[in-house]
């Protein structure tokens, strides 16, 4: 019997994996980075104590970030992504063939490192030419620059506990905005609405404040505790349920579960969620 490894979602609730080998485990800079093999979620990402991504289920999170904004935007040229060292999400980017240049922006170069040795199939487009990888700080990216701006921003973030919190403030989000093309789209993770409704109703409300277009969809992520996770569309023109059936079309078949169907179907909110925003 191997170890058990657990995430403690809140006072009431943990998460536990069976372990079959710790594969690397380090302190960086910024924070603990493991990599674990799980006999469940196969190899598995945790920083701080908190499951970031695994082989098993990593489709689902990467490719419900990246694709309903990418396939409604109405550019796509440049696309900029803050946080996930993983590789996931640029990958999910890369497979758009109008996409002509991606910036990650990744704090902890040992994320990035760890992920490329470890979880090679997550981030399989490392050496893509058009990926700009810049190891810099978000926050003082999106403060500093001034004239760049970009038709998609993917905001790829941990939760917002710890030095992670602060990209979900409002001044970033605020000049996140400043940095989208006037008709670019915005897309984040948005935590649980079960497992974290209060944050997920403060990251709307933020949201609401800054762009006209404001639209959470829900997916399963088994990973993330109560496995209902939710990501949101913003931007300032445009619907997100009006996507380009072109680029649709093109990416379909190498996604394991982005399909045309499921683009609309994800923006449906049950009644707990539409009665906490008061939709
Ligand atoms: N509860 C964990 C939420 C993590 C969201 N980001 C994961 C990064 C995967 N690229």
């Amino acid at each position: 019997m191997g170890l058990w490894y657990d995430e403690t979602l809140d006072d009431h609730t943990r998460l536990g994996l069976l372990v079959k080998e710790t594969l690397f485990s380090a302190q960086s800079a910024f924070q603990k980075i493991e990599v674990i093999d799980t006999t469940g979620f196969g190899r598995v990402l945790v920083i701080d104590n908190v499951f970031m991504t695994s082989e098993y289920d990593e489709f689902l999170y990467h490719e419900m970030l990246a694709h309903p904004a990418l396939t409604t935007a109405p550019s796509i040229e440049r696309v900029l992504v803050i946080g996930g060292g993983d590789g996931g999400t640029v990958r999910e980017v890369l497979r758009h063939s109008d996409v002509r240049e991606c910036v990650l922006i990744e704090i902890d170069e040992m994320v990035v490192e760890a992920s490329k040795q470890y979880l090679p199939g997550i981030g399989t487009a490392w050496d893509d030419p058009r990926l700009d990888l810049r190891f810099i700080d978000g926050i003082d990216y999106v403060k500093q620059s001034t004239d760049e701006k970009y038709d998609v921003i993917l905001l790829d973030g941990t939760d917002p506990i710890g030095p992670g919190a602060v990209l979900f403030d409002e001044s970033f989000y605020r000049g996140c905005k400043r940095m989208l093309s006037q008709e670019g789209v915005m897309a984040l993770q948005s935590e649980s609405p079960l497992l974290m409704m209060d944050i997920f109703v403060e990251i709307q409300h933020t949201l609401r404040k800054l762009f006209s277009e404001v639209h959470p969809y829900l997916g399963p992520v088994p990973l993330y505790g109560t496995g209902t996770w939710s990501w949101t569309w913003c931007s300032n023109t445009g619907e997100p349920l009006r996507p380009n059936p072109e680029r649709q079309q093109a990416i379909v078949e190498g996604c394991k579960a982005y399909n045309e169907d499921l683009h609309q179907a994800v923006f449906a909110l049950p009644n707990y969620v539409k009665r906490a925003l008061k939709l």
